[in-house]
């Protein structure tokens, strides 16, 4: 059967962002393609590059497992898993690593930029998360991986990493290829529109969490950055600041951003703002009641158990696969 696949790491609880760009997406692709296993993981062994507390991983993991099953993903259409209760994935890591090299990883923009803004030590796991990454997808043959505009880059290693190894040892991996939503495919900080929403920020006025109380959503619209010009129009180089709110009202009410031009000719950003404040209430209340219904119930311990041994067997089936052409261990009958 063929396959899809991504991640997504409990480095801080859903937003807007994530949940616009990728989960919402994910949704949509379940019932879109049936004939397609999905896979879906919580990426813990991935936010450990960076230290975290103890308590907060586990309540973060936890949320947003529950977070994306109340988005509306399907256990029976999806396997949901934590990805350090399947070993094969820190394993595989090491095989890939062995067939990278540093200047490649040396190259990822995204540890660039995380290895700069790090105030302390840099950790070799923050270096090599790519090839973990790589391993997290190799090891499901996935045709496609569905991810934002930001993961392309580390992809584009995966399929590198694969082709690689399949010259080498004779055809092990399907090479994935990318799967990115044409739109909402990023969505920016309300404080600064120009850098990404996301979750780690430090700035809590710069996103929307999908667990905000109504006030906050809608105080944090309010005063989300635009500009001075005070009218409805998607301009994204000129205009980060309104083209990212006009994103975010397209992405949820599926209106194109002419529509959303018609609709506020000659009104200004406070009735807009007051508009989008609404629309995204009403998207996130049902996934929040969903949300506690769920966090701490037996159902949710069930659907990870069953995701978690599903991945195992197809991880583990993959990794002594690719042991075996590598020459590890004794031979397998
Ligand atoms: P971090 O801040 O820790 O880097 P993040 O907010 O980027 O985290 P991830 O867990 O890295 O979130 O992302 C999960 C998925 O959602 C990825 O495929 C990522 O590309 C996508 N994603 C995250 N933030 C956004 C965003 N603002 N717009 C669109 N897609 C996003
Ligand atoms: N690195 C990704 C999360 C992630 C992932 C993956 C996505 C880890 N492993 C495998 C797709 C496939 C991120 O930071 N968004």
């Amino acid at each position: 059967m063929k396959r899809i696949l991504s991640g997504i790491q409990p480095t801080g609880s859903l937003n807007i962002g994530t949940y616009l760009g990728s989960v919402k997406n994910f949704v949509k692709l379940q019932d879109e393609l049936p004939d397609y296993e999905f896979f879906i993981f919580i990426a813990d062994l991935h936010a450990i590059t960076v230290y975290k507390d103890k308590q907060e991983l586990r309540q973060l993991t936890k949320e947003l497992a529950a977070l994306y099953i109340a988005c509306g993903l399907k256990p029976e259409r999806v396997n949901l898993f934590i990805q350090s209760e399947v070993p094969a994935h820190s394993q595989m890591a090491y095989l890939l690593q062995c067939n990278s090299y540093i200047g490649e990883l040396e190259r990822m923009t995204q540890y660039k930029e995380k290895s700069r803004k790090q105030e302390t030590g840099v950790t070799v796991g923050l270096f090599t998360y790519p090839t973990l990454m790589a391993a997290d997808i190799l090891l499901y043959d996935p045709e496609y991986v569905p991810v934002g505009n930001d993961q392309k880059q580390h992809l584009e290693l995966t399929r590198d990493i694969a082709q690689r190894m399949n010259n080498k040892y004779n055809n092990i991996f399907t090479v994935p290829k990318p799967l990115i939503a044409e739109i909402g495919a990023k969505i920016n900080s309300l404080s600064d529109p120009t850098s990404k929403m996301s979750k780690s920020d430090n700035n809590l006025k710069a996103r929307i969490n999908l667990l905000d109380p109504e006030n906050i959503i809608k105080k944090r619209i309010r005063s989300a950055v635009t500009d001075s010009l005070g009218t409805i129009k998607y301009d994204l180089e000129n205009r980060p600041g309104i083209s990212n709110l006009m994103t975010i009202y397209s992405v949820i009410s599926n209106n194109s951003f002419e529509e959303i031009e018609e609709k506020y000719r000659g009104i200004g950003y406070k009735e807009f703002k007051e508009d989008l404040g609404e629309i995204v209430f009403q998207e996130l209340k049902p996934i929040q009641d969903r949300y506690n219904e769920l966090l701490n119930s037996k159902e949710l311990d069930s659907i990870l158990d069953k995701g978690r041994d599903r991945a195992f067997q197809v991880s583990q089936n993959k990794l002594f696969k690719t042991m075996d052409r590598i020459g590890l261990g004794r031979k397998r009958k």
